[in-house]
């Protein structure tokens, strides 16, 4: 037995699952998860010393890769100083003034602990403003495990919502209707009949946790005039694609400007930070400037200020680093699909900014329903033979890949060898298999 395998045994023990995040317990791909001892650059290292090159970066948080010197530098020295103050500090002014500034739609911001407390905080905030009950959100997109966020597609498109989990009640479900990604005429259908009673909708611009799936030309730029026809508050969750797309995130890539929109991960530089912004005559809305109430005793903590900080002024600061980045993502992107082809193994995908996704499918994915006919199987036998081969993806078919600016031309390079490898072992699993 290794140490993560020990490990994990005696964290079943502790936590529900062994994790305190259901993703990492390796469900999705079968095995025992990979318990990480350090990590630098662009790599992890396991309990037993192993070295994976990692496209997690921790769910996303990672873009400058691990323990950037200048990031370790800020919290090392913020620590220093005190860790938490429940009292207001200049260094929560300083990271609001740049996330403003990197993503001009958010005229006022109130930051939070996580991505999760952002859409929840945002959807309160729509309702609380507009007065209205319902919830439009998109089948795939995952915002967070708010109840309002946690529901199953009714029998129809503008039919009620049912939990999608235990817990969850069904008079909160209902309030919120479920659409599919890229589908304008079910779109069209959720506002000719919700259209008043609609608070919010909210929406990845760029899913990422179905995989990774782009939206359809013209998709989000009709979800944007719906939403002003009806009154309804369009939230962007760029929780995953705020500063990754771009440095001003999917809304400045695709320029579209939406009312609210959720940050998280890049925002912490990998301490927990959470925000959510946008009009300023929607968050006055908030407490205590309003009667909306939201609070957090650990929100705008020096530490997480303090490595936010240090992250957004290096990705706002570094002239080329997004175009660095996408080619980067492109390079791995083409490397993998053209290894898979050489292999015989048909896939498809998305790649923009530093996100990627493969599917083994012989269709195009423009929604949840088309992931979910892609083949996750086959998905799972290809994550373990990277991971023997060092390479560490998303345990999970539904999930998108990272990249950082520290994933050299030699790592890209070690992760294509590698995938070529990879892919051959599959062939033959395939061939014996009959
Ligand atoms: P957190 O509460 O996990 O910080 O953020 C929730 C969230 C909100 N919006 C989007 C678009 C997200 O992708 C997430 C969280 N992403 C998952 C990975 N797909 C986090 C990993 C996990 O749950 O452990």
């Amino acid at each position: 037995m290794n140490r993560s395998e020990s490990l994990f045994a005696r964290a079943q023990e502790l936590m529900p699952g062994g994790v305190n995040s259901p993703v990492r317990a390796f469900r999705g791909v079968g095995g025992t998860p990979v318990f990480v001892e350090r990590a630098a650059g662009p790599h992890i290292f396991d309990a037993d010393g192993k070295r994976y090159i990692d496209y997690v970066l921790s769910w996303g948080p990672m873009i400058l890769g691990h323990a950037h010197p200048a990031i370790v530098e800020a919290v090392t020295r913020a620590a220093q100083d005190g860790t938490s103050f429940g009292c207001p500090t200049a260094k929560e002014n300083e990271l609001a003034e740049l996330v403003i500034e990197m993503v001009p739609s958010i005229e006022m911001v109130r930051m939070v602990n996580s991505g999760t407390e952002a859409t929840l905080s945002a959807i309160r905030l729509a309702r609380g403003a507009t007065g209205r009950p319902k919830l439009l959100k998109f089948e795939g997109c995952y915002h967070g495990h708010g109840d309002s966020l946690l529901v199953a597609a009714g029998s129809g498109v503008a039919t009620l919502g049912i939990p999608g989990t235990p817990g969850v009640l069904p008079e909160v479900a209902q309030n919120t209707l479920t659409a599919p990604f890229n589908d304008v005429a079910a779109l069209e259908r959720v506002f000719e009949v919700h259209g008043a009673d609609l608070a919010a909708a909210i929406i990845e611009p760029v899913a990422g946790n179905m995989g990774c799936v782009m939206p359809r030309a013209g998709y989000l730029e009709r979800l944007r005039e719906l939403c002003t026809k009806h009154g309804a508050v369009l939230i962007f969750d760029e929780v995953m694609t705020g500063f990754r797309v771009a440095a001003g995130g999917a809304q400045a890539r695709f320029g579209i400007t939406p009312d609210l929109t959720t940050l998280g991960k890049v925002i912490g530089g990998g301490l927990p930070v959470g925000a959510y912004g946008g009009r300023r005559d929607l968050m006055e809305h908030i407490a205590p400037a309003g009667p909306v109430y939201q609070a957090g005793t650990l929100s705008g903590n020096p530490l997480a200020m303090s490595a936010g900080l240090a992250a957004l002024r290096i990705l706002h600061g570094t002239d080329g680093l997004y175009e660095d980045l996408d080619a980067r993502t492109r390079r791995l992107f083409d490397g993998l699909r053209s290894a898979a082809s050489s292999e015989g193994f048909a896939t498809t995908g998305h790649h923009i900014g530093a996100m990627f996704g493969i599917f083994f499918a012989e269709h195009e994915v423009w929604s949840y329903d088309d992931a979910k006919r892609a083949d996750a199987a086959m998905f799972g036998r290809f994550f373990h033979e990277m991971l023997q081969r060092g390479v560490y993806l998303a345990p999970s078919a539904f999930e998108a890949g990272f990249m950082s600016t520290m994933h050299s031309d030699e790592v890209l390079e070690s992760t294509i060898t590698a995938a070529r490898s990879a892919f051959g072992a599959l062939r033959q699993f395939v061939a014996e298999s009959g």
